[in-house]
């Protein structure tokens, strides 16, 4: 880039980064967070439920009262488009608004919110970047309803993932793909648009859900990329009999074999713990799920992530050496739902958010933002297959999300808003 012209990127994107308003960023934040909202403050908004339905109703008619073009795709990826003087492949900013079964207000749709008010900052400012610049809504990031996560993300990437996605079932049995039918039939006013479209790039402004900014006392991370993650579901079938009458010897109890394996997964990643390697069993379904009959089928899930895929590697075959030593008399299934490799965003990205995060930081007198590897996974992760892709971080307090206690200190959120509002003006040109 010519010298002049940088100088002329850098004032567009320091004058749209001053526009953004706080006050404007907390009044969209609460607003979406009605959608499901619960007394305790967390969001109840799981991916294509009614309320999900809802706030993307709001957010279609919010972005269209601001001027954008709105569209949508056949996995129901949302797009808020402000038009540029040219017609190149736009930048793109966004996240999710679909939350975990009891989530906070701020897990994806700060992204999306701050997105919004980048461009309504850009309009303040009087800036028409080169290029088009479009918020997007992914569908269903969580993966918590149906699995895997990141489906619209990963989707859009490479459209032959659609077919297998829209085959998963939810607790009650419904499809991913009634569910976005259903999804796009409530909005028949929203123009169809093909999946996959080139891109200039993808910033995403996050929380951090963990506790490494706030440790640090630093308002602002560049995110240098994304741990692996592996998900699986395995299913123990025993024999469900009555919880008085049958002996313990001859017993083929699915809870039983359940639990032995769990104590030496858990055991086994105690001993990893120097390598980072996390361990969840989150999900558990217990059937007849009753208190005077022995489980005769149990399914939980395992989440396993490390920084270090070698790790995780090698703890997949110890975990499938468990599962199976701790069948005993039952069956089991064990099924692979998930899997991702270690995101590494490109440097000229990350330099680019490091510069946008700095002018934020010293706008506001605040410590100089800080490098970090992201413990979450994020639809980021595959739109880095897809172009030039970076993250920027805000603190959580206390590292807590996926939690109804999920908060940010309101002067970090408007921070990481002005710097998105810098990268995206600078990626777009002006
Ligand atoms: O599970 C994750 O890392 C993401 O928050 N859905
Ligand atoms: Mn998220
Ligand atoms: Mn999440």
């Amino acid at each position: 880039m010519q010298r002049d012209q940088l100088e002329r990127s850098r004032q567009a994107a320091d004058t749209a980064l001053k526009h953004v308003s706080s006050k404007r960023l907390q009044t969209a934040i609460a607003e979406l967070a009605r959608y499901g909202g619960r007394d305790d403050g967390g969001v109840a908004r799981e991916t294509l439920t009614d309320m999900d339905l809802q706030a993307r109703r709001y957010l279609i008619d919010r972005a269209r009262a601001m001027g954008c073009a709105v569209e949508v795709d056949d996995c129901a990826n949302l797009f808020f488009r402000r038009a540029g003087k040219t017609d190149r492949p736009p930048v793109m900013t966004g996240s999710h608004v679909d939350t975990q079964p009891v989530g906070g207000k701020l897990d994806g749709a700060y992204g999306v919110v701050a997105g919004l008010e980048v461009l309504q900052a850009l309009q303040d400012a009087g800036v028409q970047t080169e290029r088009p610049v479009e918020v997007v809504v992914w569908t269903n990031e969580e993966g918590s309803r149906f699995g895997p996560g990141c489906m619209g993300s990963s989707a859009y990437v490479d459209p032959a993932r659609l077919a297998g996605y829209r085959a998963a079932r939810d607790g009650a049995q419904l499809s991913f793909g009634e569910a976005v039918d259903r999804a796009l039939q409530a909005i028949p006013d929203v123009p169809r648009r093909p999946m996959q479209q080139p891109l200039a790039g993808f910033v995403e402004l996050h929380i951090e859900q963990g506790p490494v900014l706030e440790t640090a006392g630093v308002p602002l991370g560049v995110v240098t990329g994304i741990q692996s993650v592996r998900w699986y579901r395995v299913k123990v079938t025993g024999v469900a009999a009555h919880a008085g009458t049958t002996p313990m010897n001859i017993r083929t109890d699915a809870m039983a074999a359940c639990i032995q394996m769990a104590h030496r997964l858990y055991a086994e990643a105690a001993r990893q713990q120097a390598s980072g390697l996390r361990l969840t069993l989150g999900r558990w379904v217990v059937s007849p799920n009753s208190i005077n009959t022995i489980p005769g089928e149990v399914e939980f899930t395992i989440d396993m992530r490390c920084v270090d895929e070698n790790v995780l590697a090698e703890f997949d075959a110890v975990m499938r050496g468990i599962v199976q030593d701790g069948a005993g008399r039952t069956r089991v299934v064990l099924e692979a739902i998930f899997e991702r490799k270690p995101t590494h965003f490109p440097t000229a990205m990350t330099a680019l958010v490091e510069e946008a995060c700095a002018r934020a930081c010293q706008l506001a007198t605040k410590p100089a933002p800080l490098a970090l590897t992201s413990g979450a996974f994020h639809d980021a992760m595959y739109l880095a297959d897809h172009c030039p892709t970076a993250m920027i971080f805000v603190p959580s307090k206390k590292g807590i999300s996926h939690n109804a206690l999920e908060e940010t200190d309101h002067g970090d959120l408007f921070m990481g808003a002005q710097a998105l509002a810098y990268a995206v003006t600078r990626m777009a040109g002006a």
